[in-house]
């Protein structure tokens, strides 16, 4: 694998990874702590909830959760890597620990971004209704949750397991490339009318990285530097996890 300039040295990223979970801790505890008081009459209020495969986690992920943050005046964003991704049944997907480990680097330098457990920890698939829910039982009715998503992904939420439901938990923010139109949601019968004024569009700069090209670059040996931060750059050079099929590090990957 082509990566250049990484960090490759295994007891530095090591040592990273350690300081990136203690500090992932304590954000978690203090923006949840923020969060369980009542908010201020105008300051920041609400949780965003950045879920995804995050196989690996890019500039995407961070630009929609950084932009949506600032837009709606969070308290804070917590991205959820799935555990068990229902969508992705039958797919290849990385190890969720792995995942994870990126997650935190990606995460570690944002005072108002932590990354949480949940989802890996729970068992059986999962499903955001079960992640909202757990947030708002948490949080309590107070703090708006939400769930924080790419425009491509809204017309699959109605698919969702219980999504109307989901619905009453949360609002939705789509991020969408400047002039994508999502004017097809409307007409799905599946999602109850009265919360199309649940899903809320964001405008993000255009960014057109995606994981499945990452990884594909990266089988290719092209580079990817400048697509995500440089500590999961130097994390995924670092552990192989995407290294080419048929490597004893590729067994990192499994199907289920
Ligand atoms: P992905 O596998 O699409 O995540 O999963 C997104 C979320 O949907 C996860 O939390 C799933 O659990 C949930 N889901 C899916 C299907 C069914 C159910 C739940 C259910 O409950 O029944 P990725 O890692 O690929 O991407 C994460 C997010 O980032 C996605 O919303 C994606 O659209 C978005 N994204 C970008 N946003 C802005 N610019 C880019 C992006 N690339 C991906 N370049």
């Amino acid at each position: 694998m082509a990566m250049a300039r990484s960090e490759n040295n295994p007891d530095r990223l090591a040592e990273r990874l350690e300081r990136a979970e203690s500090r992932n801790q304590a954000k978690a505890a203090d923006l949840l702590g923020q969060l369980q008081l009542a908010p201020a009459d105008q300051g920041p209020s609400g949780l965003g909830i950045m879920g995804g495969t995050f196989d690996p986690v890019h500039y995407g992920h961070l630009v929609a959760a950084n932009t949506a943050c600032w837009e709606y005046n969070l308290v804070g964003v917590v991205f959820v890597p799935s555990g068990r991704p229902p969508h992705k049944r039958g797919k290849v997907i990385t190890e969720q620990e792995h995942r994870y480990r990126m997650a935190l680097l990606a995460t570690c330098d944002n005072s108002q971004f932590f990354v949480s457990r949940l989802e890996m920890d729970r068992p059986g698939y999962s499903y955001a209704i079960d992640t909202v829910k757990n947030f708002a039982a948490v949080l309590g009715p107070r703090q708006p949750l939400y769930f924080i998503t790419g425009a491509d992904a809204v017309i699959e939420i109605l698919a969702w397991k219980n999504i109307n439901e989901f619905f009453t938990y949360c609002s939705f923010i789509a991020v969408t490339r400047p002039g994508f139109d999502l004017g097809g949601i409307t007409v799905e019968p599946q999602l109850n009318p009265i919360y199309l004024d649940n899903i809320e569009c964001l405008e993000i700069p255009a960014l057109a990285i995606s994981s499945t090209d990452i990884r594909q670059r990266i089988a290719q040996g092209r580079p990817v530097r400048y697509l995500l931060p440089d500590a999961v750059h130097d994390y995924i050079a670092n552990s192989q996890v995407y290294a080419p099929a048929g490597t004893a590090a590729s067994e990192a990957g499994f199907e289920y």
